[in-house]
C-alpha cells in the first residue's frame, strides 16, 4: 500500500471532474507541497542534529580474554581459530568492538603480559596468518578489533633484555639498571621492584614480576621500537588499541628518592599498596610516549569510503578523575573510568552509584566521551562481585542495565552477558596466576585472578563447547549446564543474553546513544534515569541494585503518567511489568535485583 500513490490518484480524479472544485485541489495540493516541506525541513534538522559520533562511541566494547574464550585445536587453551569461529556470536549479541587481550609471543609468565616480541603472534594463540584473518573475517562482519599493547615492560626472555643483560649494544640501555638496588621502590606484585641479573651483575627495575624487566623509556631507541610496534599493528589493519598499565612507563631518574609510606590501612611494607607511588607512576613524561603512539596510530585513518575508519585507542588505569582524566589530553580517545568495577561490589549502594556516575559526567573534560568499565580479567566478575538476594537472585541482569544504558561507551567482559561467576573452587595445585601463587597456600585465594578467568560457557557439554580437551587450563563452573550461550538462547523464560541483547538493540537509538542523562528518584536501593534526544524517543530506566525493596514515585518532580516496559530483568514475581505492557508511573516497587526501562509517551 502506497499513500504516496493514493493521494496522487485522489487529486487527479477531484480536479478533472469539478471546475468549482479546482481552486480547492490547488489548496489541498499547496497544502501538501507545504507539508513535505516541513516534513523536509524536520528530516533535515534532525539528520543534523546527532553530534557526528566515532564507532568507538557508539559501540559496546566486548573484552576477550584469549585462553578462555574457544579453543580449537584441543589443547585446552583458547586461540585465534577459536575466536574466528565464534564471531558470529558478537552479530548475534549486538556488539561492534572485540578487544583481545595479549596474544603476542610469550614466556606466559603473566600470560601473555609478559612479551617476547611485540610483533609476532605466540603459536600458543595461532599464527600471522590466523590473525590476518580474524581482522578479516571481523571487518566482514562490522566488527572492528582492538589489540592489547603492553608497553610497560617485556618479558625477560625477549631478546633486546638478553642482550641488555650482556651489555651488547644498543641494547645496553634498554632497561632500568643499576649497582645496587638503590631505594624502596616496590613491585605492584610485592617485594622489592629491583631484581637481581646474574648475568650482567646489576639490579633491573621491574614494576610487575621479575620476569617483565621495565623498558626504559628515557632511551629514544625504545621509543623508536615501541613506535615501530604500533606502525606494525596499523599496518595489518587492526582498529584500535588498548594501552595496557600506562601509569607506570615512567619512573623518576633520581633514584635515591624513596617513596613514601601511603597508610593505607591493612598493608605490610612488602607490599605495592604500602607505599605513596610519587616516583614511579603518573609521571607527566608518561603524555608524550602516548602522544607518540596515537600519531603513529592514526596515521592510519583512513576515510576515503563511507566508512568511520578512524583509529582507537584507550588507556587503562586504575585512578581517581583528577589523574585518570589527564589521560584525555595526550592522543588518547579516553582513559579506562573503572570506577564501576569497584561500584559493583555491594559495599556502594545505590546513592554511591548515583555518585560515581555523576564524578564521570561533571569531570569529563569539555569535548571529551564518557566511559564505564564494570569488569575485566584483573577483577571479581560482576554477578559474583555483589552477591545474591535474599530470594536467591542474582544481580547480574541489573548491573548490566545499569552500565549499557549510561551515557558513554561500556566495556564489558567476556561472559557477564551470560551471568558467569567466578569459580573460587580452584585449590592451591591448579591456580595458575603468578599473582595468586607469590602468596603462598594460605593466602593465594584472596589474589589469584583465576576465579574470573576460567572458559567461556557455551553450551551445556562437559567442557561447555569450550574445548574438546577434558583438561580445559582452568577449570569451568559446574552451573554451566545452565549458564551458557545455547541454554539462554533458547530459554522460554527471560535470561540474561536475552536481557544484555535487548539493551544492545536498544542502545543504538538516539536516546541511548548522545542523548541527555537525568537523574530522578535515587535512594540507597534504587536509581532511576532518563535518557532523551530531542526528536526521538525517550525513556525511564528503574533498576534495584540494592537489599531492599524500592518505592520509586514519579509524582513530584516528575509527571509522566505511564509508560511501555521495553526491557525488563524479567526476575519479577508478578505479571505487571510484564514485557509491552503499560503500566503506570506515579509509583513503580522493584524488589532487589529488579529493573525495567520504559518507554517514555
Ligand atoms: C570437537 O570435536 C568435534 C568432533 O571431532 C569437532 O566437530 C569439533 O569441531 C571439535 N570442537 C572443538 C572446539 O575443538
Ligand atoms: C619478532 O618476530 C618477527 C617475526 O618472526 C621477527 O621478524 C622479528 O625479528 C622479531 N623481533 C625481535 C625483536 O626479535
Ligand atoms: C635526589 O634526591 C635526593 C633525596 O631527596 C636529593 O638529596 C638530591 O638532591 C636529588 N638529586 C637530584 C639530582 O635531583
Ligand atoms: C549508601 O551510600 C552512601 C554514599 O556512599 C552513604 O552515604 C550511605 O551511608 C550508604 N547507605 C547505607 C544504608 O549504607
Ligand atoms: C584473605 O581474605 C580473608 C577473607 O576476606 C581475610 O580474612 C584474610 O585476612 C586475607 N588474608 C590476607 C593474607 O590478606
Ligand atoms: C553456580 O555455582 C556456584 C558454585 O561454583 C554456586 O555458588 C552458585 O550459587 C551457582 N549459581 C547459581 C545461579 O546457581
Ligand atoms: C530449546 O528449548 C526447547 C524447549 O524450550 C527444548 O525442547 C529444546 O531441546 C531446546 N534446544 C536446545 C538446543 O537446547
Ligand atoms: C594495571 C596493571 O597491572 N596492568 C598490567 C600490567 O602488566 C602486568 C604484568 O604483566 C599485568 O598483570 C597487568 O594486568
Amino acid at each position: 500500500m502506497s499513500p504516496k500513490g493514493e493521494s496522487g490518484l485522489k487529486k487527479k480524479g477531484c480536479c478533472a471532474t469539478n471546475k468549482c472544485l479546482i481552486f480547492l485541489c490547488f489548496v489541498v495540493s499547496l497544502g501538501i507541497t507545504a507539508l513535505i516541506v516541513v516534513a523536509l525541513l524536520v528530516m533535515n534538522v534532525r539528520g543534523r542534529f546527532p553530534p557526528e559520533q566515532k564507532w568507538w562511541q557508539k559501540t559496546i566494547v566486548y573484552q576477550i580474554y584469549p585462553r578462555s574464550f574457544q579453543d580449537s585445536d584441543g589443547d585446552g587453551i583458547g586461540d585465534l581459530n577459536g575466536i574466528i569461529s565464534r564471531l558470529d556470536y558478537f552479530n548475534y549479541l549486538g556488539v561492534d568492538a572485540i578487544w583481545i587481550s595479549p596474544v603476542y609471543e610469550s614466556p606466559m609468565i603473566d600470560f601473555g603480559y609478559d612479551i617476547s616480541n611485540f610483533t609476532k603472534v605466540d603459536p600458543m594463540f595461532g599464527s600471522m596468518e590466523n590473525m590476518k584473518t580474524l581482522i578479516k573475517e571481523a571487518h566482514a562482519r562490522n566488527l572492528r578489533v582492538i589489540l592489547d599493547f603492553v608497553p610497560n615492560h617485556s618479558s625477560n626472555k625477549h631478546p633486546w633484555f638478553i642482550k641488555s643483560e650482556l651489555r651488547e649494544d644498543p641494547y645496553t640501555d634498554y632497561y632500568i639498571w643499576h649497582d645496587t638496588a638503590p631505594n624502596n621502590w616496590h613491585s605492584v606484585f610485592g617485594g622489592s621492584a629491583w631484581g637481581w641479573s646474574d648475568v650482567r651483575k646489576q639490579y633491573y627495575y621491574h614494576a610487575f614480576l621479575p620476569e617483565q624487566p621495565d623498558l626504559n623509556y628515557r632511551n629514544p631507541a625504545v621509543r623508536e621500537e615501541m613506535k615501530n610496534s604500533v606502525d606494525f599493528w596499523g599496518r595489518m589493519g587492526i582498529d584500535g588499541l588498548r594501552v595496557d598499565a600506562i601509569p607506570y612507563l615512567f619512573e623518576s631518574t633520581n633514584v635515591s628518592l624513596n617513596e613514601p609510606p601511603s597508610n593505607l590501612p591493612g598493608f605490610t611494607s612488602e607490599q605495592w599498596e604500602y607505599y605513596d607511588h610519587l616516583y614511579t607512576a603518573n609521571l607527566p613524561e608518561i603524555n608524550d610516549a602516548i602522544q607518540e603512539w596515537s600519531d603513529v596510530l592514526r596515521k592510519y585513518d583512513n576515510s576515503d569510503d563511507d566508512t568511520d575508519n578512524s583509529k582507537f585507542m584507550v588507556v587503562e588505569i586504575y585512578a581517581v578523575p583528577s589523574i585518570r582524566n589527564a589521560y584525555y589530553t595526550n592522543g588518547a580517545d579516553m582513559p579506562f573510568n573503572m570506577d564501576l568495577v569497584e561500584g559493583s561490589y555491594p559495599s556502594c549502594n545505590a546513592s554511591c552509584i548515583k555518585k560515581l556516575v555523576e564524578i564521570e559526567y561533571n569531570t569529563l573534560p569539555e569535548g571529551k566521551w564518557p566511559n564505564f568499565v564494570m569488569g575485566n580479567h584483573d577483577r571479581s566478575r560482576l554477578t559474583s562481585k555483589r552477591g545474591i538476594t535474599t530470594s536467591g537472585k542474582t544481580y547480574t541482569n541489573v548491573l548490566n542495565m545499569l552500565l549499557l544504558t549510561l551515557r558513554g561507551t561500556p566495556t564489558c567482559y567476556y561472559g557477564d552477558e551470560l551471568g558467569m561467576e567466578d569459580v573460587d573452587t580452584i585449590s592451591f595445585e591448579d591456580t595458575q596466576d603468578p599473582y595468586g601463587l607469590h602468596f603462598g597456600t594460605s593466602a593465594y585465594k584472596n589474589f589469584s585472578r583465576d576465579p574470573e578467568r576460567t572458559p567461556m560457557q557455551w553450551d551445556e557439554s562437559p567442557q561447555a563447547g569450550f574445548t574438546n580437551s577434558s583438561h580445559p587450563w582452568l577449570p569451568l563452573n559446574q552451573n554451566h549446564t545452565f549458564i551458557n550461550v545455547q541454554y539462554e538462547k533458547n530459554a522460554s523464560h527471560i535470561t540474561p543474553l536475552k536481557v544484555y541483547r535487548a539493551l544492545a538493540k536498544l542502545r543504538q537509538e538516539p536516546a541511548f546513544l548522545y542523548g541527555s542523562f537525568d537523574f530522578r528518584y535515587t535512594d540507597d536501593n534504587v536509581i532511576s534515569y532518563v535518557r532523551s534526544a530531542s526528536g526521538y524517543s525517550s525513556y525511564l530506566v528503574v533498576i534495584n541494585v540494592g537489599t531492599e525493596t524500592g518505592t520509586i514515585d514519579f509524582k513530584t518532580p516528575y509527571d509522566y503518567q505511564e509508560g511501555t516496559v521495553k526491557v525488563t530483568t524479567g526476575n519479577f514475581d508478578h505479571e505487571d511489568y510484564a514485557l509491552d505492557s503499560t503500566i503506570k508511573l506515579d509509583k513503580i516497587i522493584l524488589q532487589p535485583a529488579e529493573g525495567l526501562v520504559i518507554l517514555l509517551p
